[in-house]
C-alpha cells in the first residue's frame, strides 16, 4: 500500500514537473484563474454543436472540447445531432444549423476560402455564439481564435468577428536535414524521424500541425533549402505522404525542397540544364509520382546557384529558366515553385548586398503565374538589423515572398531572449515608396500594391525535438507571432506579444505588462550590444556565434568582417551611397534620397549606408566613437535591467520556466559582455581613443576574446 502510494506520488510530481515545460507552446487550456471572467463564460457556453464530420471538423471538435473543458473546468455537452439549444454552434455557411441562423449574405462575401466569422446571435430568444465559415478550414481556424478569445479573458458577449488571411500562403521553412541535424537549428534535432515513418506517426507531428492551424500557418516545408536529392526518391515520399495525411485536416500542406542536380542524382541522367526536354520530362515524371503520394502536395522550395547549391546558371541558363521549368511540371496540379532570391554566387560581388537585385529584377514579369519568388527580408542575410530588400517594391509583375527567419542565427541561438516580431514590423512598415508613399513591404508581400492573388511569407522554423520546442521559452513566441503576422501583415507586434503572454503563461495584468515590456525592448538591446548604428555581419565565422569583427582574410572577401564594417583609422561603415558601391541606387528615389544623406539616415542605418568619420557629430552630440561605445555599454546595461524585471516575477508564474529563463538571461548578460568589450576594443584600435571615462572598463583584454573559440556552437563538429 506504502509502496502504492508513493508511486502515485510520484506520478503527480512528475506529471505537475512536466506540465509547465513548455511543450503546451500557447495551447495551455488550464483552467481560467479569474472568477468573474470564468462564471460568465461558464453561463454562456454550456453546449457545442458542430455540424460537420470531416477530418478537419473532428480535429475542430476534439479542439474545442479539450479546450473548453481545461478553460472552463466543467463537462460541455456534445450535442450530438441537433444544434436548436446549443449556446455554440460551428459549421460551415451551407450546413443545415448556420443556414438556420440567417447570416447575412453581407458578411459571408469576401470572406475567402480560409476566413471565418464569430458572432453572437439571437435565435429563438436565446444567445448563440456562431463559428462559421466558408471551408471547413476555415471552422477550425474560428475554433482557435474563439479558444484564445477565452485564454486571454475577453468577453464573449457581443461578438461581431471577421477574419480572412492577408496572405495565401504562410508556411514554416524547415531547415531539417534527413540525418536529423537541423541547419542553423538551436533547439535539438528534427522533428521527423524518417526511419520510423510512415509507420509510425509521432504524436507530436500531431500537436506540431494544431500548432501552426492556431495561428494560421498552411504549409510546411519540411526539407533543409540546401537540399539532398533523395528526399524525392519513392521510399522517402512514402514517408512524406505520412506526414502530409498528419497534417491534412489542419489545412496544412507539405512542400519539399528540390535540388536542382536530382535529374543527375536520382534519374542517371547526364544534365540537369532546366531547357533539355529529358530533365523536364525528368520533373514532370517525378511530380506526377509526388502527386500520387500527396495529392495536395504544396510544391517546391529551391535554392539554386546559391552558397554552392547547383542552378540552372551551371548551364547558362537563368533563374527564370530554372523556376519556369519546375512551375511547368506543377502547374497541372497547382503545386507552386518558391524560388528563392537569396543567391550567393561563386563570384565576389563588389557589395553583396546588390546580388539578387541584379540577378532578379531584370525577370520581372518573366515567371510563370505559380512562381513567387522568395525574398529575405533584408539585403545581407538575416542581421539583427537591416534594412528592407530592395527587391522588394522593385518587381511589381512577380509575386515576392517574404522569408523572414524565426530561428536566431545571428541573435543569440536560443540562449538570448529577443522578440523578433518587432524586427518583422519594422521591414513591413517599411515604405518602398514604389508607387508613391505608402507603398510598403508589407502592401508589396499581402499583393494588394500589385494586384496579386499569389502572396506568402516563409519564416525559416525555429522548431526542434527540445521538449519546449524552440530551446528557449521566449522563442515560441517567435514562432506565434509569425504565424499571426503572415495572417495579418498589418497586426501589432505589441498586440500578438499580449496573446501570446497571455496564453502562454498568464493574464496576471502586473506580469502581461512587465513581460511585454521586456519583449518589445529586447531586439533593439540586442541590435545594441551586437550591431548598433547600422553595422552588420561581424559575428563569428561560419557559426555565427558571439563577435568577431576582426575576421579578415578568408578565401572570400564577402565572407569577412571586415568586408562589411570597413573599419579603418578615419572611420567606420560600408558606403553605399553613390560614392561608394551605390547600392542605395536598387531603391526608389525618395528612399535614396532618405538614406542618401547622412543628415536624414536614421541612426540605426548610418553605418550599413554611409562610412562615416570617428568624429562625426550623432544626435546625442557625442561623437561617433563615443556614441558606438554608449550603444554598446547600453545594450549589455539593458540586459541587465531585462534580468532585474524578470527577477521580480518569482513566484507570479510557474517555478520551471522562471529558473530557465533566469539562468539563460545570465548566460546572455555574459554574452553581451563579451559583445561589448570585444567590439569596442577592436574598433578602439582604429578609432585610437580612449573608451569614455563614464564607462567601465572591459573585463578582458582585446587578445583573450580573439582567443576564444565556440567548440560547442551548434553545426561546428566536435573535436578533440
Ligand atoms: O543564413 C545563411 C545561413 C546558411 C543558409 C543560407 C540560406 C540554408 O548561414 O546556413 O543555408 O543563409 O539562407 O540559404
Amino acid at each position: 500500500m506504502k509502496k502504492l502510494v508513493s508511486f502515485f506520488l510520484l506520478i503527480l510530481i512528475s506529471n505537475s514537473a512536466l506540465s509547465e515545460n513548455g511543450y503546451r507552446l500557447w495551447l495551455r487550456y488550464d483552467l481560467i484563474k479569474n472568477q468573474q471572467m470564468l462564471t460568465v463564460y461558464r453561463k454562456q457556453i454550456k453546449s457545442v454543436y458542430i455540424d460537420g464530420y470531416s477530418p478537419t471538423f473532428l480535429v475542430a471538435k476534439n479542439e474545442i472540447f479539450l479546450g473548453l473543458s481545461g478553460l472552463l473546468g466543467t463537462a460541455i455537452t456534445d450535442l450530438k445531432t441537433d444544434g436548436k439549444n446549443a449556446s455554440v454552434v460551428c459549421g460551415t455557411f451551407n450546413s443545415h444549423a448556420i443556414k438556420n441562423l440567417n447570416i447575412k449574405e453581407a458578411e459571408k462575401s469576401s470572406l475567402g476560402k480560409e476566413g471565418y466569422i464569430i458572432r453572437s446571435v439571437v435565435y429563438k430568444n436565446r444567445t448563440v455564439i456562431v463559428i462559421a465559415a466558408p471551408e471547413d478550414i476555415g471552422v477550425l481556424y474560428g475554433v482557435y481564435h474563439f479558444l484564445r478569445l477565452l485564454q486571454t479573458n475577453e468577453s464573449i458577449k457581443n461578438l461581431v468577428v471577421s477574419e480572412s488571411p492577408k496572405t495565401k500562403l504562410r508556411v514554416l521553412n524547415h531547415w531539417d536535414n534527413l540525418d536529423g541535424t537541423v541547419e542553423r537549428g538551436y533547439a535539438g534535432f528534427s522533428l521527423w524521424n524518417w526511419h520510423k515513418l510512415p509507420g509510425y506517426i509521432d504524436a507530436r507531428y500531431i500537436d506540431y500541425a494544431r500548432a501552426n492551424a492556431s495561428i494560421g500557418i498552411n504549409g510546411s516545408v519540411l526539407t533543409n533549402v540546401n537540399a539532398n536529392a533523395v528526399v524525392l526518391s519513392p521510399d522517402y515520399l512514402k514517408k512524406v505522404a505520412a506526414l502530409a495525411d498528419v497534417f491534412r485536416p489542419y489545412g496544412i500542406k507539405v512542400y519539399l525542397t528540390a535540388r536542382f542536380s536530382a535529374p543527375i542524382e536520382l534519374g542517371g541522367l547526364s544534365t540537369a540544364d532546366p531547357l533539355d526536354e529529358k530533365v523536364r520530362q525528368w520533373w514532370k515524371n517525378k511530380v506526377k509520382e509526388i502527386y500520387e503520394h500527396v495529392p495536395d502536395f504544396g510544391g517546391f522550395v529551391v535554392k539554386a546557384n546559391s552558397e554552392g547549391q547547383p542552378g540552372p546558371q551551371n548551364y547558362g541558363r537563368s533563374h527564370k529558366d530554372g523556376a519556369n521549368m519546375l512551375a511547368d511540371a506543377l502547374q497541372p496540379y497547382q503545386g507552386v515553385v518558391m524560388w528563392r532570391a537569396f543567391v550567393y554566387d561563386d563570384n565576389v560581388p563588389d557589395d553583396r548586398a546588390k546580388q539578387a537585385y541584379n540577378e532578379f529584377k531584370l525577370f520581372d514579369g518573366a515567371f510563370n503565374n505559380n512562381v513567387l519568388v522568395q525574398v529575405k527580408n533584408g539585403p545581407i542575410d538575416f542581421q539583427p538589423r537591416e534594412p528592407f530588400h530592395p527587391l522588394f517594391g522593385a518587381m511589381p509583375k512577380t509575386p515576392l515572398m517574404m522569408e523572414f527567419q524565426l530561428t536566431q542565427e545571428y541573435l543569440g541561438f536560443s540562449t538570448h531572449l529577443v522578440y523578433l516580431a518587432t524586427l518583422f514590423k519594422e521591414c513591413l512598415d517599411a515604405d518602398t515608396y514604389a508607387q508613391g508613399k505608402g507603398s510598403t513591404v508589407s502592401k508589396v508581400i499581402n499583393g494588394s500594391l500589385d494586384k496579386h492573388e499569389l502572396t506568402g511569407m516563409a519564416g525559416v522554423a525555429n522548431i526542434g525535438s527540445d521538449i519546449n520546442w524552440c530551446g528557449h521559452p521566449f522563442a515560441q513566441s517567435n514562432w506565434y507571432a509569425f504565424g499571426r503576422l503572415a495572417w495579418n501583415t498589418e497586426s501589432s507586434a505589441e498586440s500578438i506579444a499580449e496573446d501570446w503572454i497571455k496564453m502562454t503563461f498568464t493574464v496576471d495584468q502586473t506580469v502581461v505588462q512587465s513581460m511585454k515590456s521586456v519583449m518589445m525592448a529586447s531586439r533593439e538591446i540586442t541590435v545594441n550590444y551586437m550591431t548598433p548604428l547600422g553595422l552588420h555581419h561581424i559575428m563569428g565565422w561560419s557559426h555565427h556565434h558571439g563577435p568577431a569583427p576582426w575576421i579578415s582574410n578568408k578565401h572570400r572577401a564577402d565572407w569577412t568582417s571586415v568586408y562589411y564594417h570597413k573599419a579603418d583609422t578615419l572611420g567606420i561603415g560600408f558606403d553605399r551611397t553613390v560614392t561608394g558601391s551605390n547600392a542605395l541606387s536598387q531603391y526608389a528615389k525618395p528612399v535614396q534620397d532618405f538614406y542618401g544623406s547622412v543628415d536624414t539616415c536614421p541612426e540605426e542605418y548610418l553605418l550599413w549606408f554611409h562610412h562615416v568619420k570617428w568624429d562625426y557629430q550623432t544626435k546625442s552630440k557625442r561623437t561617433l566613437w563615443e556614441e558606438l561605445c554608449h550603444r554598446y555599454y547600453s545594450g549589455a546595461d539593458s540586459v541587465q535591467w531585462m534580468q532585474k524585471k524578470w527577477d521580480a516575477l518569482e513566484g507570479k508564474i510557474d517555478a520551471e520556466r522562471f529558473r530557465q529563463v533566469k539562468m539563460l538571461l545570465q548566460v546572455q548578460y555574459e554574452e553581451a559582455i563579451a559583445w561589448r568589450d570585444a567590439c569596442v576594443l577592436y574598433f578602439q584600435t582604429f578609432a585610437r581613443r580612449p573608451i569614455p571615462s563614464v564607462l567601465e572598463k572591459p573585463l578582458h583584454t582585446l587578445e583573450y576574446y580573439k582567443q576564444q573559440s565556440f567548440p560547442y556552437a551548434p553545426g561546428i563538429r566536435p573535436q578533440w
